[in-house]
């Protein structure tokens, strides 16, 4: 998979996409992610890719001019997306759906909007990746990155695909424990430390019911 993402702001992308499982997946090749800096196609001598938006208002509103030309200097036959607040809210279907694109674009949106001629003509889809005030769509991108990273096989290891698929088509997951058995007074349930393999997996399993009915009940059937 390749991917190819746009901003103003290369810096906030590079290390996040060199450290982790993430940056060994992209190191060894499985996946390609490249970051074009917008202000390259920006205009004078400040490289300005934005302007005041017409019909008056506050904030600025980024231009169609250097967001299209970053965009179509890229080679192939991309998915263009926009990460942007007005967009479909991401989920899991939505990662496993944009992984199925050999090639994608993100574009980060930034300041108070992006011209609609770019939404309309430049680009084929927006994503939001939630409700809440951000500056920008640069990290929204990462956060796609890493959700996509663990469908592009070798990235994240098979079984960790294998493992997400499961987890977000289900129930939320049941209570984890590690060391010590008891920590100020508290214990781990004895069930685990049973040794007793059925019953662990039926306590598991009541657990993961439980927590999913009070915590997220939009996601049971
Ligand atoms: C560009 N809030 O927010 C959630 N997903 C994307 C965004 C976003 C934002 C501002 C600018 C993207």
């Amino acid at each position: 998979m390749r991917i190819d993402v746009v901003t103003i702001f290369p810096e906030i992308l590079q290390a996040p996409l060199r450290a982790s499982l993430l940056g060994k997946g992209i190191e060894a090749g499985h996946m390609e992610v490249r970051v074009h800096d917008l202000r390259a196609h920006g205009f004078g001598k400040h490289r300005s890719v934005d302007d005041t938006p017409y019909g008056g208002g506050a904030g600025m509103v980024m231009r169609p001019e250097p967001l299209f030309a970053a965009v179509e200097q890229i080679e192939g036959d991309p998915h263009v997306v926009l990460l942007s607040p007005r967009g479909a809210r991401l989920d899991h279907d939505g990662v496993v759906r944009l992984a199925r694109h050999p090639h994608l674009v993100l574009v980060c949106g930034r300041y108070e909007g992006v011209d609609e001629r770019v939404s309309e003509h430049l680009v084929d889809e927006e994503i939001s990746i939630g409700d809440y005030v951000l500056s920008g769509g640069e990290l929204p991108a990462l956060v796609l990155i890493e959700a996509l990273s663990r469908y592009v096989p070798g990235v994240l290891g098979n079984e960790a695909s294998l493992e997400s698929e499961s987890h977000a088509a289900g129930l939320l997951e049941y209570p984890q424990y590690t060391r010590p058995p008891e920590f100020r007074g508290w214990s781990v349930p004895e069930v685990l430390l049973s040794g007793d393999h059925g019953a662990i997996e039926r306590w598991r399993k009541e657990q993961a019911e439980r927590a999913t009915r009070a915590r997220r009940p939009d996601l049971l059937p």
